[in-house]
This record gives C-alpha cells, sequence and structure tokens, in this order.
C-alpha cells in the first residue's frame, strides 16, 4: 500500500469520496485542491478518483506551456488567463515543477508571480512537484488535468519548465501545446529542435522586446519550414510578445483558437484524445506489472538467485511474467 503524507488524508470510504467528487464538481476550491493532493499521493484512492471524475472530463480546452527556465512562461499564463477572465470563461493552471519538492520555493514563486489572479474564484492555481519518479510526475498531471476538466473549468492551462522526455510526456496530455523561446537562445534554437519542435503546435517568441527578437524569429521559421508539410498538417505558427506589457496575447489566444478549430475537423480531435489516453494506459499498465513483480513474484530475490546462477535477463523476465500472471489469476478466482 502506497502511504499518504500527513497532509492528504485518504478519502475513508466511498461515501467520502462522493462528497469529495460533488464538490468538486461545484468548483469548491478546497474540494479541487484535496483531489489533486490524492491524485499526487497515489494508491487506491488516486484510480478510485479518476474513475468517477472521468466520464465529466473531455469538455476544458487543455493548453500546455513549456519552454526554457525564466523565458516567461508563468508571466504568459497570467496573461492568457486574465484575458479568458475577461471573457468570463474560467481557469484552471497546474505548474509542474519535477526538480523543487513538495513544499519548495518553486511554488511560493509561482504563487506570488500569478498574483494578480489570486483572489480571483474563477482561478484555480497549483503547483505540482514530484514525491518519486518523474514518470508518476507525468502520470498524476494528466490525472490533475481530468479532475480540473470535471470540475468544469474552461481552461486548464499545464505550466512545465524545461524539454526533456518527461515534460514531453507531461505537456502532450493537451490538446495545444505552446513553446515558448525567447531572444538570444543561439544554440538553444538547435536544441528545440531535438526534442520540443516536433510538439509544439503554437511557438511564442517572448521577450520580443529584447534584443536579437528578429534574428531568433529567423531562426525559429527557418528551422520550422525544415520540417515537411503538406495542405493537410499543421503549420505551427510563430507569435512574437512582450507578456510583461501584456502585448501580443490575443495574437496567443488567436493562435490557440485557429489550432483547436483545425483539430476539430475530421478525426484529428479523437486520433489525438485516443492516443493520449493510449499512452496513460500504457503507463498504467508497465507501472503495474513492475509493481507486481516486485510485490508478487518476488522480483529483488529472482534476480538475486538468477545472478549466482548467471541466468540471462529474458529468462528471469519470463520466469517474473509468469508469476505474476499465475498470481493475478489466483486472486482473480478467488484461490
Ligand atoms: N523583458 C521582458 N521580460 C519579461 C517578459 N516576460 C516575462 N519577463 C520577465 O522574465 C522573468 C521570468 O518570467 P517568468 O514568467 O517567471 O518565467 P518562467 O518561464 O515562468 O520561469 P520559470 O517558471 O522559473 O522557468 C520575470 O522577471 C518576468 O517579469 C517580456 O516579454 N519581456
Ligand atoms: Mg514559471
Amino acid at each position: 500500500m502506497t502511504s499518504f503524507p500527513a497532509a492528504v488524508r485518504p478519502p475513508r470510504s466511498a461515501v467520502d469520496l462522493d462528497r469529495l467528487v460533488a464538490r468538486l464538481r461545484e468548483r469548491q476550491p478546497r474540494a479541487v485542491g484535496r483531489a489533486i493532493s490524492i491524485v499526487e499521493a497515489g494508491g487506491a484512492a488516486q484510480a478510485e478518483l479518476v474513475r468517477r471524475v472521468f466520464p465529466a472530463t473531455g469538455r476544458a480546452r487543455t493548453v500546455g506551456i513549456t519552454g526554457p527556465p525564466g523565458a516567461g512562461k508563468s508571466t504568459l499564463v497570467d496573461r492568457l488567463a486574465a484575458a479568458a477572465r475577461a471573457r468570463g470563461e474560467t481557469v484552471g493552471i497546474l505548474c509542474i515543477d519535477p526538480t523543487s519538492p513538495y513544499s519548495g520555493g518553486a511554488l511560493l514563486g509561482d504563487r506570488i508571480r500569478m498574483q494578480g489572479l489570486a483572489t480571483d474564484p474563477g482561478v484555480f492555481i497549483r503547483s505540482m512537484a514530484t514525491r518519486g519518479a518523474l514518470g508518476g510526475l507525468a502520470r498524476s498531471t494528466r490525472d490533475a488535468v481530468d479532475l480540473l476538466d470535471a470540475a468544469g473549468f474552461d481552461w486548464v492551462l499545464v505550466e512545465t519548465v524545461g524539454v526533456g522526455q518527461d515534460e514531453v510526456d507531461v505537456v502532450s496530455s493537451v490538446d495545444t501545446v505552446l513553446v515558448v523561446a525567447v531572444p538570444g537562445l543561439g544554440d538553444d534554437i538547435q536544441a528545440l529542435k531535438a526534442g520540443i519542435l516536433e510538439i509544439a503546435d503554437v511557438f511564442v517568441l517572448n521577450k520580443a522586446d529584447r534584443e536579437g527578437a528578429d534574428r531568433a524569429y529567423r531562426d525559429l521559421a527557418s528551422v520550422l519550414s525544415l520540417g515537411d508539410h503538406d495542405a493537410e498538417s499543421w503549420l505551427p505558427p510563430i507569435v512574437r510578445t512582450v507578456a510583461s506589457r501584456d502585448e501580443g496575447i490575443g495574437e496567443v489566444a488567436a493562435a490557440i483558437d485557429r489550432h483547436r478549430a483545425w483539430l476539430g475537423e475530421g478525426e484529428r480531435l479523437a486520433e489525438r484524445r485516443r492516443s493520449q489516453l493510449r499512452l496513460r494506459v500504457e503507463t498504467i499498465l508497465k507501472e503495474r506489472m513492475l509493481a507486481a513483480a516486485r510485490e508478487e513474484a518476488g522480483l529483488e530475490s529472482e534476480v538475486a538467485r538468477g545472478f549466482v546462477e548467471r541466468a540471462d535477463p529474458y529468462t528471469l523476465a519470463d520466469q517474473l511474467f509468469r508469476g505474476v500472471v499465475a498470481a493475478e489469476s489466483g486472486r482473480e478466482t478467488g484461490r
């Protein structure tokens, strides 16, 4: 069993969960916060909670915002949220910080930066950090997006720093991905090419007030033109912004809308969501398989034994796999 940190009391009963879900659906901030803590903590309650809210998901417009540290992601999120609020729409925001411990300074920093919206009941802001593996954080984040979606937020914005595979996994669970770049990146544009470029739906060239903005724009445009595009594919637009002065935010919102409209044609949105579902199922399967191999098939002792006997890894994995299947089917038939 997963143990819960003191701050996150697991729901005592199904009735407790029902009550929590009912309050979440009313968008009560404390219920939303508690629900997110439950999916962060993991364990049986996480799965049960997602099971219950899932039928109510699929309505929110979800947007991921990623890019290098200090690019202006939080400032942009803050402005996008304010623009949505001005149209009367509600916004749920997740700030993913894989590096900070749970109660680290980043949480506070994000809160303070987004202060403009801190007292607005139409906005919910939450920082998430990992306790264990980053893979767990990606899974919890997707679950948290579901929670905010089910809570009825019109928009769910997910801010994540970085350019690694784990961040790619985190933001690939949204409908539209914004990649924030800044002038003076130089070689970093090349680095962007490697991972993040493929997942960008909209490029935001922030800090366009800085020197080198024109050059950065040209660099980005030339990198983009290298990809193969046909009439069917989406060519990510580059939008210049000065987020700190609220410049270009309307254009970013318009680009998000255009992308969403494009996704809405034919089967594109369904395809995207189907592949997101597959990714989530695969993640859960891998984690469960590994956990079962450890807990029920004696992974540690089998490896220790196999090592002494010079068993090869395929044979060991086969044995463990069979052990897991036997344990599971034994459980199902009540043994
Ligand atoms: N000159 C200029 N500064 C900006 C602009 N946008 C944001 N900043 C400043 O850049 C700094 C970093 O902004 P953040 O929004 O915190 O950047 P971030 O990408 O969220 O940073 P991390 O979450 O720490 O990775 C702040 O001091 C902002 O005021 C801009 O368009 N022009
Ligand atoms: Mg930030």
